[in-house]
């Protein structure tokens, strides 16, 4: 195995060499849990941690390594490698970490595209489609819409559905498939190139793991069915995990996903609701929030059909969100800075008085 057989490429090198990290190992982190990552280098794996000082700099849940990230390490045996820097990222898929309000979770790092699944059957839902597209958007990761579960439901109704996609969002392309029949496997294959890494989206039990293991020809995620009511809120696929497929592609499995919330992200709405963006700029006000102004193109092109009103109302929402988000840590980052102040103070004044 080479490093390039992994997704590595120039850029890092080049970052690698100038920033004098010949005397560690490089590897790319394949998983990830609690704190523990298993870090792959020519070599092979091994269980790594981060340096204290790492630990202790680290302002967020950025400063931390992610499933995809290329790192400097130091291996000492195949239990103990120590991560000393995490080599620049060039893509970060994160959302808003669920029931911790301003804060990050990193779901994937240096990844070219994300398959966004939905099971048409039961789980398909535009809306959430537009919040994954911003998340895409806003991280530099191309976003394919993959609509799963096919042969549970009739032709005609798949149309249907792509259509209703189609009508909203555009430019994206979406592919549907069943994981059953395999029907769709070739449109996908196609999207997959050697050295590109993937990553897999979506709700639990749609079948992310199942189209991962299909892909690869072996077994390497768990798939399983789980009773809505006896078991509600479990998944089957507990932590995020990188495996390379044997046509080269680098797949990223990851848990369903339940809450998709809008971080600051800023220019991830701008690409999905790209129609919207370009009418507010003849909109009369220059601060126009398109929710009740006069001479707001916006709402003209609500009113005239021009823009779907289900996308511009979960474009609002999302609008919002992101407002919230960035209040939320503004308000963070200045308690942080007080406590700060206050500690500096404090020991200030005890050394005065010792
Ligand atoms: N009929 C049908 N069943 C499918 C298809 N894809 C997956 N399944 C089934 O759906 C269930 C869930 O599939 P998984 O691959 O585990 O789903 P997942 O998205 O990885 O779920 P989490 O790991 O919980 O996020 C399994 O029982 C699969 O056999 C499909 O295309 N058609
Ligand atoms: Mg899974
Ligand atoms: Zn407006």
């Amino acid at each position: 195995m080479r490093l390039e057989d992994l997704g590595y490429n120039n850029n890092l090198e080049k970052f690698r060499a100038e920033n004098n990290l010949d005397g560690f190992e490089v590897g790319r982190v394949i998983t990830e849990q609690k704190e523990r990552y298993l870090v792959k280098t020519i070599n092979g794996e091994f269980d790594a941690e981060i340096t204290g000082n790492m630990r202790f700099t680290a302002k967020s849940r950025e400063d931390f390594p992610a499933v995809g990230d290329w790192v400097a390490l130091t291996v000492y045996d195949s239990d103990l490698a120590i991560i000393h820097k995490i080599l620049p990222r060039f893509s970060t898929i994160k959302r808003q970490a669920v029931g911790q309000f301003g804060e990050i979770q990193l779901i994937a790092t240096n990844v070219d595209f994300a398959f966004i699944v939905q099971a048409i059957d039961r789980d398909f839902n535009i809306n959430r489609l537009e919040r994954y597209l911003t998340i895409c958007n806003s991280s530099n990761v191309n976003p394919v819409i993959v609509l799963s579960k096919i042969d549970l439901i009739d032709e005609s109704l798949i149309n249907e559905k792509l259509d209703s996609i189609k009508a909203r969002i555009k430019n994206v392309p979406a592919i549907a498939i069943s994981n059953e029949t395999q029907d769709g496997y070739e449109a996908i294959k196609r999207f997959i190139e050697k050295g590109k890494t993937y990553c897999m989206l979506g709700s639990s039990g749609v079948g992310k793991s199942t189209l991962l293991n299909n892909l690869s020809g072996k077994t390497r995620m768990r798939t399983d069915t789980i009773s809505e009511s006896t078991n509600r809120g479990r998944h089957v696929t507990s932590h995020r995990e990188l495996i390379v497929l044997e046509n080269g592609g680098i797949l990223i499995d990851n848990p369903g996903m339940r809450e998709v919330g809008i971080t600051e992200a800023t220019s991830g709405l701008e690409v999905t609701f790209d129609m919207i963006f370009r009418l507010s700029q003849n909109c009369k006000f220059k601060d126009c929030t398109h929710t009740h102004e006069l001479g707001c193109s916006v709402l003209n092109a609500v009113e005239n059909g021009a823009i779907d009103r289900a996308s511009y109302e979960n474009y609002q929402k999302m609008e919002r969100e992101k407002a919230h988000f960035e209040s939320t840590l503004l308000e963070k980052r200045k308690k942080d800075k007080e406590f700060g102040k206050m500690m500096k103070n404090y020991k200030k004044r005890n050394k005065e008085s010792s």
